[in-house]
């Protein structure tokens, strides 16, 4: 498949993909988020591949939506062909981890894409913000809703409400990012994260997944139980004998992903 916005490459295990519009900061059009979406689902569905790392450029993994192709729509435009939304929502479907490396602006749209990884490793040049209000409209993809669950009602209400940015440092101590490194060794880092992701069992990986997310749609008696029944079934799987096996004998597993 070849891409125009987009550069994707394997590295081993791992699936890598690079936004790619310099000239616009990377800015979100409709082109781009289908490519984007074309080369998850492509990644999720290579038994090859164990993690997914997206990231941008040094100065921008991306900073919003494009504006230019929105500044004309009208709300008919944007409701009746679900505009700009449509093509938002395929990360979500994508059962192996998404991790994304982020330095400098990720705004608006591209904080909300960085939201809907599955977590942010920030360099430290890195500015997150929700800057749509100075433009007259609202997050569209999650920022209203993302936000709070991750870094508390105070601090989404305050850079949602004056499009202030935060820096890396203070991304990091909210919760927003699991980490932040030097601008040069951001991807090293990702990369770093991918491959120990890509070693486990693929099976544990993605019910990690899907037990972790289901804490934001479900009550905790729910998700203990749901994470109970996902717990138990790992017994049915291979690599957890193997696991298990291999700590006994003092060796390394082998994990079959079955
Ligand atoms: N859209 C289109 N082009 C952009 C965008 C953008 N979001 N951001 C930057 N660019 C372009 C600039 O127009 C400029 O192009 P040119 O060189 O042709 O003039 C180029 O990128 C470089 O930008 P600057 O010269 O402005 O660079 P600076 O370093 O001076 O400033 C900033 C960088 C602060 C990031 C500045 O560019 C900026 O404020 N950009 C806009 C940020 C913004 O408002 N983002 C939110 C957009 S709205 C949104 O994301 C809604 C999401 C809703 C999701 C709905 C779908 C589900």
């Amino acid at each position: 498949m070849t891409y125009e916005n987009i550069l994707v490459e394997t590295q081993g295990k791992v699936g890598l993909i690079h936004l790619n519009r310099p000239k616009a900061l990377n800015a979100l059009n409709d082109q781009l988020m289908t490519e984007l979406g074309q080369a998850l689902v492509a990644f999720d569905a290579d038994p090859e591949i164990g993690c997914i790392v997206l990231t941008g450029s040094d100065k921008a993994f991306a900073a919003g939506a494009d504006i230019g192709g929105m500044a004309e729509l009208s709300y008919m435009d944007v409701f009746k062909g679900d505009y700009i939304t449509r093509n938002w929502e395929q990360i979500r479907s994508v059962r192996k981890p998404v991790i994304a490396a982020v330095a400098g602006f990720a705004l608006g749209g591209g904080c909300e894409l960085a939201m809907m990884c599955d977590f942010i490793i920030a360099a430290d040049n890195a500015k997150f913000g929700q800057p749509e209000i100075k433009l007259g409209i609202i997050p569209g993809a999650g920022g209203t809703q993302r936000l709070p669950r991750a870094v508390s009602k105070s601090k989404a209400m305050d850079m949602c409400l004056t499009a202030r940015m935060m820096d890396a440092a203070e991304a990091e101590r909210v919760g927003l990012v699991s980490r932040v490194v030097p601008l040069e060794r951001l991807l090293q880092e990702a990369l770093e994260a991918a491959i120990v992701i890509s070693s486990m069992s693929l099976p544990a990986v993605m019910m990690i997944k899907e037990s972790v997310n289901r804490a934001y749609e479900t009550t905790l008696a729910e998700g203990i139980n749901y994470e109970r029944r996902l717990f138990h079934s790992t017994f049915a799987t291979e690599d957890q004998k193997e696991g298990m096996q291999a700590f006994l004998g003092k060796r390394l597993p082998i994990f079959k992903n079955i």
